[in-house]
Parts: C-alpha cells; sequence; structure tokens
C-alpha cells in the first residue's frame, strides 16, 4: 500500500508509465506528420494524467464517448498502440479503412464510439447510449469526455438536460485545457463549468486534472453516484494544454504562456516529484522508463508504417450489401 488513499505503488507506477507512452507518442506523431507519414494529430500533452486516471476506472462494459484528444485514454483503456497508429495512418489494417481523419477512431471491440469532428456532437449520442443501456437493462455506464469549447455548444445542453430528465447513468467529464484553438476559457464562457451542472440538475465537481489523486478522487465519487443509478454527473478537470491545438495550428500567433515539458504545471513532472518524494522511485529508473518508451514507439511506428494503404477501390465497400449500378458506373470511370 502506497500512502496515498488505497492506490498500490505499482497503480501509481503504472499510471505514471502509461502518461510517459501517451506523451512520447504524440512526441513521435508530431514528428511523423512533419515528415509527411502522418497527415494531421491533436496533442493531448498536458492532458495525460486526466485522461490516464478516467482509464483506470473503467469497468469492461462501459461505453465511452471521447474525443480527438484522447491518447492517454486510450492507452489506459488498453488499446494497443499498433491499432492506434494503424487509425493515425490510414493503412490496410484500420478499421476505418483510411476514410476517417487522423485521431478520429473507433474501436469497437473496446466500446469505444467513433470519434466526432463537429465540437459536442457526440455528446446528444452519449446520453441516447445511456437510454439504450436503461431501455435494454444492460450493465455498465456511458463515459463522456470533450473539451472546455464544448459546453458551449447546443449539444452540450440537449446532452446534459435528457441525461438528467430521463435518469441516465452518464458521466460528463470536461477536460478543460484552458484553449479552443486560440480562445481562452474565459472569453467563451463566464461560468464556472462544474457549475453548469446546477442549471440541469445534476451534481457538478471540479477537480485538479494534472494531479492523479485529485483526479481518481473525484472521477470515483462520480462514478459511483452514476454506477448507482442516481443519475448523470459532471465533472471538470482543470488541466492545460501544453503545446499547439493540433499539427496545423501555431500558438505562438496567440499565446505567450507556454508551459514547458518539465515544469511544475506539467502533470507529468509533477507526479514524478511525488513518486520521488515518496521514495518509490529515482531519478536513473524515470529516464529508463522514458528511454523505453521512445524505443516503444520507434519500433511500432517502424511496423505499422510498412502496412500498405487500402487499394484505391475499397472506397466503394460498405455501402450496399450488393453494389449498386451507380457505383459500378463511377468505378469504370476512375479505376
Ligand atoms: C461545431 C464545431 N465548431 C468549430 C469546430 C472547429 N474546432 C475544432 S476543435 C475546436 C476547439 C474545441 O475546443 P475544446 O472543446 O476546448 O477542446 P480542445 O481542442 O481544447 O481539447 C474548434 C473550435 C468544430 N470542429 N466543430
Ligand atoms: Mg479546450
Amino acid at each position: 500500500m502506497s500512502p496515498i488513499g488505497s492506490l498500490s505503488n505499482d497503480q501509481i507506477l503504472s499510471a505514471y508509465e502509461n502518461a510517459v507512452r501517451s506523451r512520447t507518442l504524440d512526441i513521435k506523431v508530431v514528428n511523423a506528420q512533419r515528415q509527411g507519414i502522418i497527415g494531421f494529430h491533436v496533442p493531448s500533452e498536458g492532458q495525460e494524467i486526466l485522461q490516464t486516471a478516467i482509464g483506470m476506472l473503467l469497468h469492461k462494459e462501459d461505453i465511452i464517448f471521447g474525443y480527438y484528444r484522447d491518447f492517454s485514454l486510450l492507452m489506459k483503456m488498453g488499446i494497443p498502440v499498433s491499432k492506434i497508429l494503424d487509425q493515425m495512418l490510414g493503412n490496410q489494417a484500420d478499421i476505418e479503412k483510411g476514410r476517417q481523419m487522423p485521431d478520429h477512431f473507433s474501436f469497437k471491440e473496446y466500446n469505444f464510439s467513433t470519434i466526432q469532428s463537429p465540437v459536442g456532437a457526440h455528446l446528444p449520442l452519449a446520453t441516447g447510449a445511456a437510454y439504450a443501456l436503461k431501455y435494454r437493462k444492460e450493465e455498465g455506464i456511458v463515459v463522456a469526455n470533450f473539451g472546455d469549447g464544448a459546453t458551449s455548444t447546443s449539444d452540450f445542453h440537449a446532452a446534459m438536460n435528457f441525461a438528467a430528465v430521463f435518469n441516465l447513468k452518464v458521466l460528463f467529464i470536461c477536460e478543460n485545457n484552458g484553449w479552443a484553438i486560440s480562445l481562452p476559457t474565459k472569453k467563451q464562457t463566464v461560468a464556472d463549468i462544474y457549475r453548469k451542472a446546477d442549471a440541469y440538475g445534476m451534481p457538478g465537481k471540479r477537480v485538479d486534472g494534472n494531479d492523479l489523486i485529485s483526479s481518481l478522487n473525484g472521477i470515483s465519487e462520480a462514478m459511483d453516484y452514476v454506477r448507482s443509478g442516481k443519475g448523470p454527473y459532471l465533472i471538470e478537470g482543470v488541466t492545460y494544454r501544453m503545446g499547439a491545438h493540433s499539427t496545423s495550428d501555431d500558438p505562438k500567433k496567440y499565446r505567450v504562456d507556454e508551459i514547458t515539458d518539465g515544469s511544475d504545471n506539467d502533470p507529468i513532472r509533477r507526479l514524478e516529484k511525488l513518486m520521488l518524494s515518496m521514495g518509490m522511485i529515482n531519478e536513473a529508473q524515470i529516464s529508463e522508463i522514458k528511454r523505453r518508451a521512445r524505443e516503444e514507439m520507434d519500433a511500432v511506428i517502424e511496423e505499422r508504417r510498412k502496412i500498405p494503404k487500402p487499394e484505391p477501390e475499397s472506397i466503394f465497400e460498405d455501402l450496399y450489401s450488393e453494389p449498386a449500378w451507380i457505383q459500378e458506373e463511377e468505378k469504370r470511370s476512375i479505376l
């Protein structure tokens, strides 16, 4: 047992390793994008610990409606890095056959629903899935995570309202990273995000999303509440987007407050300091974990890159059980 609540040292270490592997993958994928290997990426740097905490508390039967900035969550759910990269690369092993933008995952076997590009669009779907669970009397809860910007969409309102009206098992988790691309949170909403729960008649709580223990405590309390059938719950995890919004963004145009890797506000460094102070780990072990993560990610990227892209004619698959004449005609005209 570690001195922190009921967490074992192994659980803390495995949370840390997950965050380090996720950040390493982020860095490698951005480099791959710069080399033209991957088309686009939305890094999770700064949000690793909050997402890892969510992943640690999920049950197998839970249904996840995530968003595009989710590497650490996917990895903590046990989704192999190879599968993540297949989608990013849009290769033949990609379940989506290369038809989606990178970062727009679908992992049916992990109950991870397809990521939506329009901000907030997945939230009514999450509420709908929770309604289906109730109607079919099935186990599990729905977890929907999203950014601060999503709380200003009408879809957020519809999802929160119906989740409460129908007393559904949905846990809404806002990853408040301070920005919606170039717009700081305070310019898109004046209210505290967790207090928006009041308007819908559900509990809301703010946690320090850069701190593993605060995140785990808040999210597990909220999950217990939702699992017991008392209704939906809103968690606001305060984190910080350390880098650019995406590989298409240049944050130097609008921000001067950059948080650098290794600063006190970096959630990974904060967990390192905690583990060091508890004598759980030393600097040499930290370096070794990071070295292993770099080696792992280099090897997986190298392996998955070799898988060819889908054949162009595969674009005509999956639309109709029998090919329609119009598809045949189109195929003949372009292939
Ligand atoms: C409905 C809609 N409006 C605008 C966009 C363009 N857009 C993509 S991401 C984004 C910012 C979203 O910010 P937030 O919800 O805080 O998530 P974050 O990217 O910070 O994780 C915007 C405005 C979009 N995809 N969909
Ligand atoms: Mg944001």
